[in-house]
């Protein structure tokens, strides 16, 4: 007879042991414990795992286990299931919705971070979410400027405010079923969303958001929170600097939705839209149709691109 182990996902990982959350139905019995919080499992890798680099677990990895301890919940991790997708930093599995959130004003909104953000999704196969936060302080219809820039590219924008219960109903209907990432620019309130969805609408009892908080500036582990309509969401570190690596200079504009149909009617096959004659895309970014932004920030980073391959073997 062949027994088949319980299946869960990876919530987080400290010092080699990780806390792994069973699928509904994967376990036969003690489905939920007494106090009826979900029963997590601290796992560790067996030794073999260990020393393939390939097989170190992430939080978010999909993971058979095999149960040791079934009062003290302790189990072994068996084998990890295929990933979808991977990141170095944060160290994360199979993300497939990236919350890209961006603030009104305070901090002044880093369109080229959110550019770049938005082509590692399409790249990565993954669902962006643009956020543009703290609408309460919008004071120059700046929300319906970016609004309307972002809307362009056919993804998914969603203003938000901590002050706005209505838009927290709107965000929970698009984080259910998805396990969605936070990013984004220092101080634009990533934390703070995560907490008040968390604080509303969290599985685990207990003050989460008191231990998140606490972690700012201590070292913070990903840790994956699970939410009642199903999915998880984790929070990230704010970046000031992101470099693009899935793409180069000639494949760059597959990247931006809105050149796409243009793109067609470009005099020359293979234009790149910065300098060639007869270019439907920069007709269109000269008659506003395209956003100005979004074009000029393409070709900035167009030209980095170039420049970086062209240099490829210097150094
Ligand atoms: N006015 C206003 N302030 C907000 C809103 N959301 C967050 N803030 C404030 O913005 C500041 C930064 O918020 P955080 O949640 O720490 O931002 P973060 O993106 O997590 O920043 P890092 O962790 O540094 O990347 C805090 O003082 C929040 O109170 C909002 O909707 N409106
Ligand atoms: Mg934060
Ligand atoms: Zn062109």
């Amino acid at each position: 007879m062949i027994i088949s182990l319980p299946e869960g996902i990876i919530l987080k990982g400290v010092g080699g042991f990780y806390s792994v959350l069973p699928d509904k139905g994967s376990l036969h019995k003690n489905k939920l414990s007494e106090d009826n919080e979900p029963v997590i499992y601290t796992c560790k890798v067996r030794g073999i795992h260990r020393k393939d680099g390939k097989l170190i677990p992430l939080p978010g990895d999909r993971v058979t286990f095999d149960i040791l301890d079934e009062r003290k919940k302790i189990g072994h991790i068996d084998r990890i299931l295929d990933r979808i997708n991977s990141f170095t930093r944060p160290a994360v599995a199979n993300i497939d919705q990236l919350a890209i959130v961006m603030a009104v004003t305070n901090p002044q909104p880093d369109m080229m971070l959110v550019d770049k953000l938005l082509i590692t999704c399409q790249a990565k196969n993954i669902k962006p979410l643009i956020i543009i936060n703290k609408t309460d302080l919008d004071m120059e219809n700046q929300v319906e400027a970016l609004k309307k820039v972002y809307e362009k590219t056919g993804f998914k924008v969603l203003p938000l405010t901590k002050f706005s219960c209505e838009a927290y109903d709107e965000l929970h209907k698009e984080l259910a079923g998805f396990t969605t990432a936070f990013a984004g620019q220092s101080g634009v309130g990533k934390s703070t969303i995560l907490n008040t969805v968390l604080n509303n609408w969290l599985m685990e009892t207990g003050d989460v958001s008191e231990k998140i908080q606490r972690g700012k500036h201590t070292t913070r582990h990903v840790q994956l929170f699970q939410l009642d309509k199903g999915g998880f969401i984790l929070d990230t570190p704010g970046f000031s600097a992101y470099t693009v690596t899935e793409v180069n200079h000639e494949n760059l504009q597959n990247y931006y939705p809105e050149f796409t149909e243009a793109a067609c009617l470009c005099r020359f096959k293979g234009c790149s839209h910065t300098s060639e004659p007869d270019c439907e895309v920069r007709r269109l970014y000269d008659e506003g149709e395209i956003d100005k932004g979004r074009y000029l920030r393409y070709t900035e980073l167009y030209k980095e691109l170039k420049e970086a391959y062209d240099n490829r073997y210097k150094r």
